[in-house]
């Protein structure tokens, strides 16, 4: 019996390795204000950016005429007062730049030439974990009968920014349940 166990623990334990490493981390790359706008005061800069999840490992990438705008990084008060003074970047100005969002929280970026900012030419982005967290249903207390009744506390499975729904999540979803069946089953 121990033996068994041993192997039906080995089984669970590849199975639950299995499901974290099908999970993708390249990042992806953002045009800001991409597809229909630009890093311009005319785009709804607030709309564009609430369309997309971003998670850290993702890139922004600013096309604009550098004749005409620059992009800096500020802070949170920086983003509310449109004051460039509050930087946190060199100011960028080659027109088409790459900030690499490699860290969860909040960013916030502003065109620095006066009145750009006040027009609506400011971007705050949200970016959360390239892994996001995706708490499991409620489990049914799959080890009824023996004593004491084991319920299984809500699992929490990984997947990456990549992932399409209903594909390798519901796999990896699958596979961590299994693995969780497995292992209340040693208990
Ligand atoms: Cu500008």
């Amino acid at each position: 019996m121990a033996r068994l166990q041993a192997s039906l623990l080995a089984v669970a334990v590849a199975i639950a390795a299995a499901a974290m490493l099908a999970t993708p981390a390249s990042g992806a790359s953002y045009t800001v204000g991409d597809p229909g706008g630009s890093w311009d005061t005319k785009t709804n800069l607030d709309d564009w950016a609430s369309s997309i999840d971003f998670r850290s490992g993702d890139e922004l990438v600013f096309k604009y005429d550098a004749s005409v705008h620059d992009v800096v990084e500020v802070t949170r008060e920086g983003y509310r007062t449109c004051s460039p003074a509050n930087a946190v970047s060199a100011v960028l100005r080659s027109g088409a730049d790459t900030v690499q969002l490699n860290a969860t929280g909040r960013r916030y970026f502003i065109c620095g030439v006066p009145g750009h900012c006040d027009a609506g030419m400011k971007l705050e982005v949200w970016v959360s974990d390239a892994n996001c967290t995706t708490t499991l249903p409620p489990p049914a207390p799959i080890c009824s009968g023996g004593s004491p009744t084991i319920v299984m506390s809500p699992g929490v499975i990984s997947y990456g920014s990549g992932v399409a729904p209903g594909s390798s999540a519901s796999l990896s979803s699958l596979l961590v349940t299994v693995a969780s069946l497995l292992l209340c089953l040693l208990v």
